[in-house]
Protein backbone atom coordinates (compact mmCIF):
# COMPACT_ATOMS: atom_id res chain seq x y z
CA UNK A 1 0.00 0.00 0.00
CA UNK A 2 1.39 3.22 -0.84
CA UNK A 3 2.15 5.57 2.40
CA UNK A 4 -1.24 7.87 3.09
CA UNK A 5 0.05 11.63 3.21
CA UNK A 6 -1.35 15.02 4.53
CA UNK A 7 -0.78 18.52 4.19
CA UNK A 8 0.33 18.90 0.42
CA UNK A 9 2.91 15.76 1.51
CA UNK A 10 4.73 16.82 4.70
CA UNK A 11 3.12 14.39 6.72
CA UNK A 12 3.71 10.89 5.51
CA UNK A 13 1.46 7.85 7.23
CA UNK A 14 3.54 4.54 7.57
CA UNK A 15 4.08 1.29 8.48
CA UNK A 16 7.43 -0.19 9.66
CA UNK A 17 10.56 -0.35 11.53
CA UNK A 18 11.61 2.99 12.49
CA UNK A 19 15.52 2.07 13.09
CA UNK A 20 15.79 1.85 9.36
CA UNK A 21 14.44 4.99 8.74
CA UNK A 22 17.03 7.47 6.34
CA UNK A 23 16.23 10.90 7.46
CA UNK A 24 17.83 13.59 8.94
CA UNK A 25 16.40 12.79 12.61
CA UNK A 26 14.28 9.55 14.13
CA UNK A 27 12.69 10.10 17.37
CA UNK A 28 12.65 8.17 20.36
CA UNK A 29 9.77 7.25 23.05
CA UNK A 30 12.41 7.13 26.16
CA UNK A 31 11.82 7.30 29.54
CA UNK A 32 13.03 9.76 32.02
CA UNK A 33 15.94 8.31 32.87
CA UNK A 34 17.68 8.00 29.38
CA UNK A 35 18.86 4.74 30.14
CA UNK A 36 17.30 2.87 27.44
CA UNK A 37 14.36 0.18 27.90
CA UNK A 38 11.92 -2.12 26.01
CA UNK A 39 10.18 -1.32 22.95
CA UNK A 40 10.75 0.91 20.31
CA UNK A 41 13.82 2.76 23.04
CA UNK A 42 15.54 -0.68 23.41
CA UNK A 43 15.28 -1.26 19.27
CA UNK A 44 16.85 1.95 18.58
CA UNK A 45 19.88 1.61 21.39
CA UNK A 46 20.38 -1.86 19.95
CA UNK A 47 20.53 -0.54 16.44
CA UNK A 48 22.34 2.18 17.15
CA UNK A 49 25.27 1.14 19.22
CA UNK A 50 26.49 2.02 22.82
CA UNK A 51 27.51 5.93 21.26
CA UNK A 52 24.12 6.43 21.89
CA UNK A 53 23.93 5.46 25.84
CA UNK A 54 27.20 7.79 26.56
CA UNK A 55 25.71 10.32 24.48
CA UNK A 56 22.36 10.09 27.13
CA UNK A 57 24.95 9.61 30.37
CA UNK A 58 26.23 12.73 29.47
CA UNK A 59 22.92 14.85 29.06
CA UNK A 60 21.79 13.20 32.43
CA UNK A 61 25.17 14.15 34.10
CA UNK A 62 25.25 17.59 32.36
CA UNK A 63 21.69 18.68 32.31
CA UNK A 64 19.13 16.92 33.73
CA UNK A 65 20.49 15.11 36.39
CA UNK A 66 17.18 14.50 37.78
CA UNK A 67 16.29 13.00 34.71
CA UNK A 68 14.35 14.16 31.14
CA UNK A 69 10.88 15.66 32.34
CA UNK A 70 7.58 14.12 30.36
CA UNK A 71 7.40 16.38 27.35
CA UNK A 72 10.85 17.83 27.24
CA UNK A 73 13.30 16.62 23.78
CA UNK A 74 17.26 16.60 23.77
CA UNK A 75 19.19 15.01 20.78
CA UNK A 76 22.08 12.50 19.93
CA UNK A 77 23.97 11.69 17.02
CA UNK A 78 22.47 8.78 15.45
CA UNK A 79 25.47 6.41 15.95
CA UNK A 80 25.07 2.96 13.57
CA UNK A 81 21.53 4.65 12.44
CA UNK A 82 20.89 5.62 9.13
CA UNK A 83 19.38 8.51 10.67
CA UNK A 84 21.77 11.32 11.67
CA UNK A 85 20.54 12.28 14.66
CA UNK A 86 17.97 10.80 17.82
CA UNK A 87 15.48 13.17 19.13
CA UNK A 88 14.67 11.95 22.89
CA UNK A 89 11.39 12.72 24.28
CA UNK A 90 9.44 11.23 27.07
CA UNK A 91 5.55 11.10 26.68
CA UNK A 92 3.24 10.67 29.53
CA UNK A 93 1.75 6.91 31.29
CA UNK A 94 -1.87 7.08 30.69
CA UNK A 95 -3.57 7.21 34.01
CA UNK A 96 -6.96 7.96 32.62
CA UNK A 97 -6.76 10.75 31.04
CA UNK A 98 -7.12 13.24 33.74
CA UNK A 99 -3.53 14.04 34.58
CA UNK A 100 -2.37 16.43 32.03
CA UNK A 101 -1.61 13.64 29.77
CA UNK A 102 -2.97 15.20 26.28
CA UNK A 103 -0.68 18.59 26.99
CA UNK A 104 2.21 16.25 27.86
CA UNK A 105 2.09 14.27 24.88
CA UNK A 106 1.27 17.23 23.07
CA UNK A 107 4.70 18.62 24.23
CA UNK A 108 6.62 15.71 23.21
CA UNK A 109 5.61 15.86 19.82
CA UNK A 110 5.77 19.81 19.47
CA UNK A 111 9.06 19.85 21.60
CA UNK A 112 10.78 17.36 19.12
CA UNK A 113 9.43 19.07 16.30
CA UNK A 114 11.00 22.59 17.66
CA UNK A 115 14.48 20.81 18.20
CA UNK A 116 14.20 19.45 15.02
CA UNK A 117 13.87 23.43 13.04
CA UNK A 118 16.58 24.83 15.28
CA UNK A 119 18.63 21.85 14.28
CA UNK A 120 17.87 23.27 10.45
CA UNK A 121 16.53 19.40 9.61
CA UNK A 122 14.82 18.73 6.73
CA UNK A 123 12.94 15.28 7.74
CA UNK A 124 11.65 13.68 11.26
CA UNK A 125 10.69 10.71 12.01
CA UNK A 126 8.22 9.77 15.16
CA UNK A 127 6.93 6.44 16.54
CA UNK A 128 3.70 6.08 18.00
CA UNK A 129 5.00 7.69 21.50
CA UNK A 130 3.48 6.65 24.82
CA UNK A 131 0.57 4.36 22.66
CA UNK A 132 3.40 0.96 23.80
CA UNK A 133 4.36 0.10 27.26
CA UNK A 134 2.93 3.59 28.40
CA UNK A 135 -0.85 2.68 27.77
CA UNK A 136 -1.90 5.78 26.10
CA UNK A 137 -5.37 5.08 23.98
CA UNK A 138 -4.56 4.86 20.38
CA UNK A 139 -7.55 7.00 18.72
CA UNK A 140 -7.44 9.64 21.68
CA UNK A 141 -3.43 10.08 20.91
CA UNK A 142 -4.21 10.17 16.86
CA UNK A 143 -6.06 13.54 17.23
CA UNK A 144 -3.24 14.93 19.44
CA UNK A 145 -0.69 13.75 17.31
CA UNK A 146 -2.81 15.26 14.32
CA UNK A 147 -3.24 18.80 15.64
CA UNK A 148 0.11 19.58 17.01
CA UNK A 149 1.77 18.20 13.82
CA UNK A 150 -0.86 20.37 12.03
CA UNK A 151 -0.57 23.58 14.05
CA UNK A 152 3.22 23.17 13.69
CA UNK A 153 3.32 22.88 9.70
CA UNK A 154 0.97 26.09 9.55
CA UNK A 155 3.70 28.40 11.07
CA UNK A 156 7.34 26.60 10.02
CA UNK A 157 8.83 25.56 7.03
CA UNK A 158 11.12 22.94 8.44
CA UNK A 159 11.40 20.06 8.77
CA UNK A 160 9.76 19.72 5.63
CA UNK A 161 9.21 16.10 5.61
CA UNK A 162 7.33 14.70 9.08
CA UNK A 163 6.99 10.56 9.47
CA UNK A 164 4.63 8.73 11.51
CA UNK A 165 6.14 5.16 11.31
CA UNK A 166 3.81 2.75 12.97
CA UNK A 167 4.66 -0.65 14.27
CA UNK A 168 2.37 -2.37 12.04
CA UNK A 169 -0.61 -1.84 9.66
CA UNK A 170 -3.45 -2.07 12.32
CA UNK A 171 -2.13 0.88 14.21
CA UNK A 172 -1.56 3.10 10.93
CA UNK A 173 -5.07 2.46 9.77
CA UNK A 174 -6.35 3.41 13.57
CA UNK A 175 -4.53 6.81 12.54
CA UNK A 176 -5.70 7.71 9.55
CA UNK A 177 -9.47 6.41 10.17
CA UNK A 178 -9.47 8.28 13.68
CA UNK A 179 -8.37 11.59 11.80
CA UNK A 180 -10.62 11.27 9.08
N1 LIG B 1 9.71 0.98 14.99
C1 LIG B 1 8.56 1.68 15.07
N2 LIG B 1 7.68 1.56 16.09
C2 LIG B 1 8.00 0.69 17.07
C3 LIG B 1 9.18 -0.08 17.07
C4 LIG B 1 10.07 0.09 15.96
N3 LIG B 1 11.22 -0.58 15.87
N4 LIG B 1 9.19 -0.85 18.20
C5 LIG B 1 8.05 -0.60 18.87
N5 LIG B 1 7.32 0.33 18.20
P1 LIG B 1 6.75 1.87 23.34
P2 LIG B 1 5.89 4.13 25.04
C6 LIG B 1 6.03 0.95 18.54
O1 LIG B 1 6.26 0.91 24.35
O2 LIG B 1 4.49 3.64 25.07
C7 LIG B 1 10.21 1.80 26.76
O3 LIG B 1 10.58 0.75 27.60
C8 LIG B 1 5.10 0.20 19.46
O4 LIG B 1 4.38 -0.80 18.74
O5 LIG B 1 8.06 1.64 22.68
O6 LIG B 1 6.15 5.60 24.82
C9 LIG B 1 10.81 3.13 27.19
O7 LIG B 1 12.09 2.97 27.74
C10 LIG B 1 4.18 1.32 19.94
O8 LIG B 1 3.15 1.58 18.98
O9 LIG B 1 6.82 3.39 23.95
C11 LIG B 1 9.81 3.62 28.20
O10 LIG B 1 10.05 3.06 29.47
C12 LIG B 1 5.09 2.54 19.94
O11 LIG B 1 6.28 2.15 19.25
C13 LIG B 1 8.49 3.13 27.66
O12 LIG B 1 8.79 1.99 26.87
C14 LIG B 1 5.46 3.05 21.32
O13 LIG B 1 5.61 1.96 22.23
C15 LIG B 1 7.81 4.16 26.79
O14 LIG B 1 6.54 3.69 26.42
Amino acid sequence: MAPESFFNGRLIIETGDITKKKVDAIVNAANSSLMGGGGVDGAIHRAGGPAILAECKNIRKKTYPDGLPAGEAVYTKGGNLPARYIIHTVGPVWHGGAKGEKELLRNAYFNSLSLAKELKLMSIAFPAISTGVYGYPKEEAAGIVYKVIHDFIKKNSLPEKIYLIFFNKGDADIFTETIQ
